[in-house]
């Protein structure tokens, strides 16, 4: 099974579009929030079973603050992250999963990619496909790949600045 994991697109669809259109065919999509309205576009350019949580940027959405979620047998929290602080650490929101005895927490919000493996549970940022904030300011996601026994894998990936949109945001 093959998962594209993104966040933060902020009413900007340029950048995701060409990352569906490099990493198809997937069989399943994660948004961690801040689609500002967008979650029905979203999910039918995806053309596959979206899950998506609403973030700090989502006032009127009826989107769910959090969805606790199961991909191929590991069990997954995904929430945009404002709630946990995680602009300020992530011993919180690792704090959380931990005690729920999730295997994997995802969020976004900081804007900033990451991958880390910290006592068992598995925290993932696929930071922004519209406004990165990290070093190099490159458009980034995060492809899961759960192989035939189970075993996921997590390849953290940005476009190139030849791929990136040239329109300003
Ligand atoms: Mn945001």
């Amino acid at each position: 099974m093959r998962v594209l994991i993104v966040s933060d697109t902020h009413k900007k669809h340029e950048n995701l579009i060409t990352i569906m259109e490099k990493e198809r065919p997937f069989d399943r999509m994660i948004h961690l929030g801040d689609a500002e309205g967008y979650e029905d576009y979203i999910a039918e350019l995806a053309g596959c079973p979206l899950d998506i949580v609403a973030g700090n940027n989502d006032f009127f959405s009826e989107l769910p603050k959090e969805k606790e979620i199961e991909i191929g047998g590991l069990k997954a929290l995904i929430t945009h992250g404002h709630y946990y602080y995680v602009s300020a650490g992530l011993e919180d929101i690792k704090k959380e999963a931990r005690g729920r005895g999730m295997d994997i927490v995802m969020f976004g919000h900081t804007h900033r990619p990451l991958i880390e493996k910290d006592h068992g549970v598995v925290a993932l940022n696929p930071g922004s496909t519209s406004y990165p904030r990290q070093d190099g300011h490159l458009p980034s996601y995060i492809v899961m790949e759960i192989d035939a026994n189970g075993t996921p894998d997590y390849q953290l990936k940005y476009l190139s600045e030849e791929e990136k949109t040239k329109k300003p945001l």
